[in-house]
């Protein structure tokens, strides 16, 4: 899939501190320690009701997860998927009665402009599952030489039985993981599966569905073996960051890394599962369903961009949060204070701003602390001023690379 530019991102003086980040699976704040490329995943849309605020909210984070990594000196590589054939995007189009291919490729431009315009990096590879099914196909027929395939009335699933670590990146007992299966695409309750939790991977063709030829039949991609395929193609096993919103953590990171393990025999999957919190409005989670979404584009209608960037930033990305129609304004005044203390010549020196920025910021991406960290410089430079001519270029810069905010 052809991406959106990706904004160009200002060299700061020296090299930032390396990357700390809460991983899921251990359940604790840890190093990070790419190679010299960082390798990082993040699970992408499913283009229905794109971009509401928390989608915008976790790409934010894992943007900047990798301008934290290019500070200390890595290259990057980013992959993200689009979720382009699924159960709620072929729903959701059967109930505007439109084709779902029209509303993939209207939800798809939305998100580029709202991408571009919130200033996040693009992916290295940007890949829809349309486009990779034959690598899906590929991936279960490794997991099936693997013995980890069985067939239900013509659909295949994936016998989570076969992973020895099945469980290790959520750490959730069985009643919570049947309960989230059943909300979040699984079927547990079918009768004649090995195990109620073991996933579709390939989904024989229904009438009326989408379906793709296969060596098992007329069908299409089940929702993790997609990610899997994606992810494994483009970036090998293992690597460094497996991303998405904290809904994701299971089922689906759990069984993606599953059907990663098995696939390779290695271990683990991904060395770090990050989790982004869940941004709600008016009470609920925002999603389609409780009909709460807040539409990025709306407010980027009426507002810039870096003002909603500002406002997403303001609440530390592991946090659920709520989104309150006061966030927009605290940020457009952010941003004003900011813009107006960047626009004098001279000001009060910023070599401890760019050092306190990059140690928020590398510890388990602190945005809220490093905002506080400018806020402060600005503050100072609307109070007292100061005399050194390459401050206000710096906080500018800084501001920039680290955080996306150009000012
Ligand atoms: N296509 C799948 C992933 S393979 C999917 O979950 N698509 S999505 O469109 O529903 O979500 C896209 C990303 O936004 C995912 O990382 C998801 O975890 C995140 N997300 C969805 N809703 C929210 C929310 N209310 N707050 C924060 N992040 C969210
Ligand atoms: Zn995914």
């Amino acid at each position: 899939m052809r991406t959106w530019p990706s904004p160009s991102i200002p060299n700061l003086p020296g090299t930032g501190g390396s990357l700390r980040l809460f991983d899921t699976a251990a359940g604790e704040v840890r190093p990070t320690a790419p190679g010299a490329t960082a390798k990082l995943y993040v699970c992408g849309i499913t283009p229905y009701d794109s971009t509401h605020l928390g989608h915008a909210a976790t790409y934010t984070a894992f943007d900047l997860v990798q301008r934290v990594w290019l500070d200390a000196g890595h290259e990057v590589s980013y992959v993200q998927n689009i979720t382009d054939v699924d159960d709620p995007l072929l729903e959701r189009a059967a109930a505007n009665g439109e084709d779902w291919q029209d509303l993939a490729s209207r939800e798809i431009a939305r998100f580029v402009d709202d991408m571009t315009e919130l200033r996040l990096r693009a992916p290295d590879e940007w890949v829809g599952v349309v486009e990779s099914i034959p690598h899906v196909v590929r991936a279960i027929d490794v997991l099936r030489e693997a013995g980890a395939v069985y067939e239900l009335d013509g659909d295949l699933y994936f016998d989570v039985a076969s992973d020895p670590q099945f469980g290790a990146v959520a750490n959730l007992d069985l009643e919570t993981m049947l309960e989230l299966s059943a909300q979040r695409g699984g079927d547990p309750d079918r009768p004649g599966k090995r195990n109620a939790l073991d996933a579709v991977l390939w989904r024989a063709a229904r009438p009326g569905e989408p379906s793709w030829p296969s060596p098992f039949g007329p069908g299409r991609p089940g929702w993790h073996i997609e990610c899997v395929a994606i992810a494994i193609d483009d970036l090998g096993m293992t690597f460094d960051v497996q991303g998405g919103g904290r809904d994701l953590v299971f089922p689906h990171h759990e069984i993606g890394a599953s059907q990663g393990q098995v696939m390779t025999r290695l271990w683990p999957y991904a060395r770090l599962y990050c989790h982004a919190g869940m941004v709600g409005y008016q009470g609920e989670k925002m999603s389609k369903s409780q009909g709460n979404l807040v539409f990025v584009s709306d407010l980027r209608a009426e507002h810039d961009a870096m003002a909603v960037r500002l406002a997403l930033l303001a609440h530390h990305y592991r946090e659920d949060w709520e989104w309150h129609d006061d966030e927009l304004a605290a940020g457009q005044q952010r941003l004003d204070a900011w813009r107006a203390a960047v626009a004098w010549p001279t000001g009060p020196p910023a070599g401890a701003v760019l050092d306190e920025v990059r140690a928020r910021m590398a510890d388990d991406l602190d945005a809220p602390g490093a905002l506080r960290v400018i806020d402060r410089w600005a503050e100072e430079q609307r109070v007292r001023g100061g005399d050194d001519p390459a401050a206000p270029g710096l906080v500018s810069r800084l501001s920039d690379a680290l955080l996306g905010v150009a000012l």
